[in-house]
């Protein structure tokens, strides 16, 4: 019997060992990192309707744990698309052409596809970013945390989009199969070990819209924040959304109340920070 089980751990570490190297080769990471160091990072998402507090509560994360890495939303590069190919491609100064997430808000027929590839490319990148090397020398539980992922742009919005009619069709086709072959190949580079999912009602989400103000959001209705609410529910609660990855069907999914004022009360920030601390752990 002890013989057996001296097998199946032997089997068992031949298998991790494997799966190690093959993580280390295709996750790009810096040339000081070894395989076991970059193996241990963990990589989570926070997920949420729109001002449902992700920020926030990322900027938490950041400041509570030093294992943690927070990756912020690119928002920004949405709102200044620029001109120029690639970088480094030329030496001439990019420019900012438009804003994308602005286009989008106001005609969502013609620009909702144009977002969603352009969003997904940004997130696929964010995705793809090796961990800092604080993380990959920590002592303790290393994790890279993303504010919403390439999961949640098709599964929430694009999704949405399409049910909604601002997508049609051949777009949504189209987008899926690009989406699937993307996430498909980079493989364990884009996996996620779990999913934090801040809930709050839609009608709380738009207050604390409105009191952010971010200008390209005027437009937005209770009804939009309350189809994205249902989408969020479908895929992390009821499990109902069709999901495409194997791994990402059984992900673990931390559930938190976020219809409390986090933002100020010491207390409440402790006790969230307790519950992913051992979700965290769990992973
Ligand atoms: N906010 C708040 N109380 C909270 C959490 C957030 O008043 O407990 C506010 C926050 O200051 C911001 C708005 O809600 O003005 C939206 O928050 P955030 O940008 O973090 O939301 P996200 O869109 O990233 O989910
Ligand atoms: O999200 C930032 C803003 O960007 C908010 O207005 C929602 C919008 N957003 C983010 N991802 C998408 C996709 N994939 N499609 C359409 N709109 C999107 P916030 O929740 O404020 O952090
Ligand atoms: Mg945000």
């Amino acid at each position: 019997r002890a013989g057996n089980t001296q097998t199946t751990s032997n089997t068992l570490s031949v298998a991790r060992k494997a799966e190690m190297i093959s993580a280390s080769c295709s996750r790009s990471l810096s040339s000081t990192s070894t395989p076991d160091a970059k193996f241990k990072v963990k990589r989570v998402s926070i997920e949420g309707n729109i001002a449902v507090g992700k920020s926030t509560f990322a900027r938490l994360l950041q400041s509570a744990g030093p294992d943690w890495e927070v990756m912020a939303e690119p928002v920004s590069k949405w709102q200044n698309i620029e001109s120029g190919t690639s970088k480094g491609a030329d030496s001439s100064p990019q420019t900012t052409v438009s804003n994308l997430l602005q286009m989008m808000y106001q005609d969502p027929q013609r620009w909702s596809y144009t977002f969603q590839t352009f969003s997904c490319m940004s997130r696929l990148r964010t995705q793809l970013q090796p961990p800092p090397a604080r993380l990959l020398s920590s002592e303790g539980t290393p994790v890279q945390v993303y504010e919403r992922s390439v999961y949640s742009d098709r599964y929430i919005f694009a999704l949405n989009m399409f049910e909604l009619g601002c997508i049609n069709s051949t777009e949504w086709a189209v987008y899926q199969d690009w989406h699937s072959l993307l996430v498909e190949q980079f493989g364990h580079q884009v996996e996620l070990e779990g999913i934090i999912y801040l809930t709050a009602p839609p009608e709380i989400c738009m207050e604390r819209l409105a009191s952010r103000g971010r200008s390209e959001e005027k437009g937005v209705e209770l009804d939009y924040l309350e189809k994205l609410h249902v989408q969020h529910e479908r895929w992390l609660v009821d499990k109902s959304t069709e999901i495409h990855f194997e791994k990402l069907k059984q992900i673990p999914v931390l559930r938190l109340d976020a219809n409390v004022e986090f933002q100020t009360d010491p207390e409440v920030q402790e006790q969230l920070i307790t519950k992913v601390k051992n979700f965290f752990s769990s992973l």
